[in-house]
């Protein structure tokens, strides 16, 4: 059986390499495609921009592995009519066992992606496509400190199995960047300053309202092209619509942990019953022991939310992760899918991308309990519970003079 580790490995971009060649360099060998083996994050390797004399032409080897023919298309990119990679329409669709090579001048930079045009409804399904980012010539255009790229995409992969539905319209059920879902998505680590750039494509069916907290950011590019200046907005959500992309940059002056998601509450979740019966507000003790005593390991959702699921994760079949899950050093997280954190730190070196821990908060700086019992809430006993003063359960003065600024 496929696994779903091979199964996200070999979907990721494993049928294209990619080389910049200079004109006259025969293709009568074809190189083996790079592949990795950790799922880390992949810091550039060298240069930020490769300076190439004369043409800038790429030709990219598409050596078709699959069972049944593929093309690939290249999203975004100004490419001649016949190297578009559309079956059928520019091109004859790629028999498994033949490869094909395209091949084409960079003309544009920017962030694109290539994904198949031939029984697209399946082969996306299983995750086969790519992001495709081209750098400005003058490396001084466009410049950031640091430049993260992921795809979106979706699975409907049942509990306990291993095969993603590939005739799944509407109702999936694993939200990834780059294949992968929370708490499996590394953080994106930046230094107290430094200008952040994140492109992020959609090729899942929906779109996504993606949220980042902390920070103000402006769209600077899509898959269009780049975003004159003058036409930028700040932003602190920004909607990612299917088939797009969106680019946005930051600079990041906030130090902390800055969570970083789609904002779709059912995205930072994963694989979850959409049919469980809501039991908040009644009590189902009862009912839960009868119920236990038939299926022992049976946790309906609880009477006040589903907020005891992320803390107690319980036993799951193969190949499924809880549905609300991660762990931070306040306690469980209660998230999945489309979520990770912006690590903003002072002192990082340039390259420096590893987990840098939790955000230590200076002294008074974060939000805390009260002492006193909570208030009942005025709906309870039908009668209206008058409210203390807000002075007497939280730290803002009444009666503060009005400053300039106020609303
Ligand atoms: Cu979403």
């Amino acid at each position: 059986m496929l696994s779903r580790r091979r199964f996200l490995s070999s979907s990721s971009l494993a049928l294209v390499g990619t080389s910049t060649i200079s004109g006259r360099i025969q293709a009568a060998s074809i190189p083996e495609a790079p592949s990795m083996k950790a799922t880390t994050m992949q810091p550039r390797s060298s240069h930020w921009a490769v300076l190439t004399t004369n043409r800038s032409q790429v030709r990219i080897f598409v050596p078709n592995k699959l069972p049944e023919p593929t093309t690939v298309h290249w999203h975004g990119m100004l490419v001649p009519s016949g190297m578009d990679g559309v079956g059928g329409l520019t091109q004859p669709h790629i028999a498994p066992g033949k490869t094909f090579v395209y091949e084409f001048e960079l003309k544009a930079s920017g962030s694109f992606m290539c994904h198949p045009h031939s029984d697209e409804m399946v082969q996306m399904a299983m995750g086969m496509m790519g992001s495709f980012v081209v750098h400005p010539r003058d490396p001084k255009l466009h410049r950031v400190d640091r430049d993260f790229v992921f795809i979106m995409s979706a699975y409907d992969i049942d509990p306990g199995t291993y095969l993603p539905k590939v005739s799944e319209m509407t109702d999936f059920n694993m939200w990834t960047w780059n294949n992968r879902v929370f708490p499996g998505i590394d953080p994106l680590v930046s230094g107290k300053g430094d200008r952040v750039r994140v492109r992020m494509a959609n090729l899942t069916m929906t779109n996504h309202p993606i949220h980042l907290h902390g920070c103000r950011f402006s769209v600077t590019c899509t898959d269009g092209g780049w975003v004159p200046e003058s036409a930028q907005w700040p932003e602190v959500t920004i909607d990612v619509p299917v088939g797009a992309i969106r680019a946005f940059e930051v600079v990041a002056e906030n130090p902390g942990d800055w969570a970083f998601h789609c904002h779709k509450s059912h995205h930072t979740m994963n694989a979850m019953g959409h049919n469980v019966r809501n039991y908040i507000g009644a009590n189902r003790k009862a009912i839960d022991k009868k119920i236990r005593q038939l299926v022992p390991d049976y946790m309906p959702m609880g009477a006040t939310g589903m907020a005891d699921m992320g803390a107690m994760e319980m036993p799951l079949p193969d190949n499924t992760l809880p549905m609300m899950t991660g762990a931070a050093q306040f306690g469980p997280i209660e998230m999945g899918g489309m979520f990770t954190v912006f690590k903003v730190r002072e002192g990082l070196e340039p390259n420096d991308y590893k987990d840098p821990g939790w955000y230590q908060h200076p002294k008074g700086t974060v939000a805390y309990g009260v002492k006193e019992p909570p208030e009942k809430p005025p709906r309870s006993g039908g009668e209206v519970v008058p409210q203390k003063s807000a002075a007497e359960s939280t730290t803002i003065k009444p009666g503060r003079p009005k400053r300039a600024g106020d609303h």
